[in-house]
């Protein structure tokens, strides 16, 4: 891989550095056929992550950026999902909870078409992998054709998204639901505080949680969270992975969720027309999903959209980055994005000291600028958002937003998430995805055509 290294490069030399060391990160946590988020906190495959993962990679090596998305489809479903998390199957069950023995997926999903190998989770992930895909192709699409890396990647991704529209429209209302707070992968928000609390938590002697090992306590989830977040997925496990055989206890349509998916199936339709098939499907889905987007979700009051909870037939009224996302939606109507943008720079998410964006409100009830995804910025979702700026020409903003990135990126060498108030770096270090996308913003050409 040292030849990946030595790349001759024309930036200047803080570049060089970052570019440096952002792909160290990607060469020390691959695997061998995929890439780890944390080798502590987070030691498989995780769905979303090897998205993120693979963007990045495709400036390394764009064959190694297919095989992680190809390791990860390894771990499809027949019903179409993939799961969250695809197990290596050399690691100690007690490597990370809950495990594979835990999720039993080849046996208790064996109905709703789990494989037999791999060992996976039963849950999923924000559906970010077509769009992955397709920038992964676009890397070099003559590596790509010889291949056949979208033919062969095509047909499951567009799977993938049936089942997410066929067993996941929960409300009825055309938009896919997630049914666990790892789902939308914003895990511990404060937008899923209210529904949480009417989850009776798993005994405490039911679990043995293996994040702490690694993780510090304030960064992370506490056990009541934790004893609910067991008993949806027991609930889940129980009723055999069947989307159709119990009342999810917990059912949400996310923001993020379902603009990854609009921006994916958008991707979808660029995969059809370079194969030769009819992509037609794909855009009108994409645009029928950002009618429904913006009139389930939007809320023209806040400047943002915001997680409605199908329980109880509302919009949660928390502020999030989720609401912020869906401006990577290349349909949306111009007086919503000038409204994204203004809340954007308004007081509840704009943190001029690191010019990143805060995963929840900064005025908010719930605002903890340590503990994940209850304050702490994101790498990823800056970069969607960075992404969605783009879209819309709104360039400067862009721009201050990635110089933002860059240097929090390069000083908390590669953090989980940082304090959005000071950059502190919080959760794991050299953590995937940070690196993948600080690399992508490092070599990507601004001018690359977006699906
Ligand atoms: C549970 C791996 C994952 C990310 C999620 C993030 C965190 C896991 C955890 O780590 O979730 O899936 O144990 O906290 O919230 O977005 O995909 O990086």
């Amino acid at each position: 891989m040292n030849s990946l290294l030595d790349r001759p490069v024309s930036t200047a030399s803080a570049a060089l550095t970052l570019r440096r060391g952002a792909a160290r990160v990607l060469i020390d946590n691959w695997t061998g056929t995929s890439t780890v988020p944390s080798r502590t906190l987070y030691p498989h495959q995780w769905s979303w992550d090897s998205a993120f993962i693979a963007i990045g990679l495709r400036h390394l090596s764009a064959r190694r950026a297919q095989q992680e998305l190809e390791s990860l489809l390894a771990g499809q479903w027949a019903d179409g999902r993939i799961p969250h998390i695809v197990f290596n199957p050399a690691l100690p069950h007690d490597a990370y909870f809950p495990s594979p023995d835990f999720w039993q997926s080849s046996r208790s999903g064996r109905t709703a078409g789990a494989p037999a190998t791999p060992e996976t989770s039963g849950i999923v992930q924000p559906p970010v992998h077509a769009l992955a895909a397709w920038l992964t192709h676009q890397a070099d699409p003559r590596e790509s054709r010889r291949r056949r890396f979208l033919s062969r990647a095509y047909p499951r991704l567009a799977a993938w998204h049936d089942y997410l529209l066929a067993r996941r429209d929960l409300g009825g209302a055309g938009l896919a639901a997630v049914v666990h707070p790892w789902e939308p992968g914003m895990d511990n928000s404060p937008c899923w505080d209210r529904a949480l609390r009417r989850v009776q938590p798993a005994a405490p002697e039911a679990f043995r949680r293996a994040d702490l090992n690694h993780g510090h306590p304030a960064d992370r989830p506490t056990d009541l969270d934790y004893a609910r977040y067991v008993r949806l997925a027991t609930d889940y496990r129980e009723a055999g992975y069947d989307d159709r055989a119990l009342r999810h206890g917990f059912a949400m349509e996310d923001p993020c969720f379902n603009a990854l998916l609009i921006v994916s199936e958008h991707a979808l339709a660029a995969m059809a027309h370079e194969l030769g098939v009819d992509g037609a499907s794909h855009t009108a889905r994409a645009e029928e999903l950002t009618g429904h987007l913006m009139a389930r979700l939007w809320d023209d009051e806040a400047g943002l959209f915001r997680a409605r909870d199908l329980t109880t037939d509302t919009l949660v009224d928390e502020r999030s980055v989720t609401g912020l996302v869906p401006l990577v939606v290349p349909g949306l109507p111009h007086d919503i994005v000038r409204r994204l943008q203004d809340t954007l720079d308004g007081p509840n998410f704009s943190a001029p000291a690191t010019r990143l964006i805060p995963s929840y409100d900064l005025t908010g009830h719930a605002f903890d600028a340590q503990r994940y995804w209850r304050g702490p910025a994101w790498f990823n979702t800056a970069w969607l958002i960075h992404r969605g700026l783009r879209t819309h020409g709104l360039h400067p903003d862009a721009e201050r937003l990635q110089q933002g990135f860059l240097a929090e990126a390069g000083r908390s060498e590669f953090a989980e998430y940082v304090d959005p108030t000071t950059g502190a770096a919080r959760g794991a270090r050299h953590f995937s995805w940070t690196a993948a996308l600080a690399l992508d913003l490092l070599c990507a050409d601004p001018k690359e055509p977006q699906p």
